[in-house]
């Protein structure tokens, strides 16, 4: 068995950001303009009005201030509300292929390899493009790497779950060098339209490489001293869009073919399943959580993050687990790698830390790790 750490992260940021004050006046024109359309309906007592949102709730409620996205006219047009992608030829490389090889440039500069070196590619995100050939395997030939790829979607927790396939492939030598893309582009399968979560989602794509600790030469590499994968079936996080949806003579935009939440229940469920599924996974590596100096989670709530941290080492605090979601809103699988992106620098040798990852599923992945 080798020793495995994670050697190098990239992230790949959009150009565009959209303020909670833009996403609000766009959203509360669509509002107007649909109670408008709908007005005799409304009237008579059928349909219910649409409400205004605001950005005091969006703040208070989840800690979201902005968010990145790849394209921002379609989201903020009342008569759109999701964003426009051209659609590309065949031999042109693929939207979310594109920017998982701009965040893997990262990772591989970081960790001074080359695609080269690279002997497994997973694409691991919320979801993928297209059905095949797998995402992975174009952006592995995109790389010039070797080995081989596969997709993988666990909705939040896909790079958590991806991270502990890389690892035990690379512990057990079946590859020497494994890249965790995860292309989160959330816009493309966001309800713009729908007040209780439009606020949610932003895009981005995040790259980390995980390799044998003996072939490393970076000065920054990080030993994995365990993961923890766990999932329990809930339908309150769904999305039903699906290849069958043809056969099922469905409606193609009706609003349980993009994503959809019970947000406050999410919240309270899966808050106390985080938790304590960090500190089982810390207790089996002798660790406690006081001992551990930094916490990268998954970044869906403010409050929520608090809460975790509150129930593990007594208070919280940006030190202990710093916040992304601000500026970066939630994305997905790529938030608590973000986290661990941006928040690791000023960390010793020997502190320990963990990524945790917790939604839909509901699923939870927790990597500890150690600085070497
Ligand atoms: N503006 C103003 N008021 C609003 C708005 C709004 N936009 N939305 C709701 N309200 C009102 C409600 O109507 C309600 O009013 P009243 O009390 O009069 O009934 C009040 O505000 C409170 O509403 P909620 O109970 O819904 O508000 P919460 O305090 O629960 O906050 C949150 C809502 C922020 C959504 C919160 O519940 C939350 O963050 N929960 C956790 C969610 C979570 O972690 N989800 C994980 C999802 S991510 C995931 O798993 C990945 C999926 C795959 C990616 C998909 C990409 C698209």
């Amino acid at each position: 068995m080798h020793q495995v750490v994670i050697s190098g992260t990239g992230l790949y940021q959009p150009p565009y950001t959209i303020s909670n004050a833009e996403l609000v006046e766009a959203f509360n024109r669509y509002v107007d303009q649909e109670n408008a359309r709908h007005a005799a309906a409304i009237e008579a007592g059928t349909r219910a009005p649409l409400a205004h949102s605001s950005v005091e709730f969006i703040e208070k409620a989840s800690g979201i201030h902005q968010r990145y996205v790849l394209e921002k006219t379609g989201i903020l047009d009342p008569a759109r509300m999701y964003p426009h992608y051209a659609e590309r030829a065949d031999d042109q490389l693929s939207l979310m292929a594109e920017i998982a090889v701009a965040a893997a440039e990262q990772a591989l500069a970081q960790a001074g390899k080359s695609g080269a070196d690279v002997d497994m590619v997973l694409c691991a995100a919320s979801n993928m493009q297209r059905a095949y050939p797998a995402m992975a395997v174009e952006i592995q030939q995109a790389l010039g790497a070797g080995g081989y790829g596969f997709d993988m979607n666990v909705a939040c927790s896909s790079a958590t779950f991806a991270i502990e396939q890389a690892v035990n492939a690379v512990r057990t030598g079946s590859v020497r060098c494994a890249l965790v893309v995860s292309p989160e582009i959330t816009s493309g399968h966001h309800a713009w339209n729908d007040r209780d979560c439009h606020f949610i989602f932003g895009d981005v794509c995040t790259a980390l490489l995980i390799e044998r600790a003996d072939l490393a030469t970076a000065a920054d590499t990080w030993e994995v001293l365990g993961t923890q994968l766990a999932t329990q079936f809930s339908n309150n996080i769904r999305n039903n869009f699906g290849f069958l949806n043809r056969s099922e003579d469905s409606d193609p935009n009706a609003r349980d073919k993009t994503f959809r939440q019970e947000g406050r229940k999410v919240f309270k469920e899966v808050v106390p399943i985080a938790s304590a599924h960090i500190e089982s996974h810390l207790a089996a590596l002798a660790l406690q959580p006081a001992q551990v100096r930094r916490y990268w989670l998954h970044q869906a709530n403010q409050s929520m993050n608090q809460l975790v941290i509150k129930k593990l080492v007594g208070e919280a605090s940006a030190e202990r687990a710093p916040l992304i979601l601000d500026e970066f809103a939630n994305t997905a699988s790529a938030g608590s790698i973000i986290a661990f992106h941006k928040h690791r620098a000023d960390l010793q040798a020997g502190d320990a830390g963990v990524i945790c990852s917790f939604g839909a599923g509901y699923s939870v992945g927790s990597v500890v790790v150690r600085k070497r």
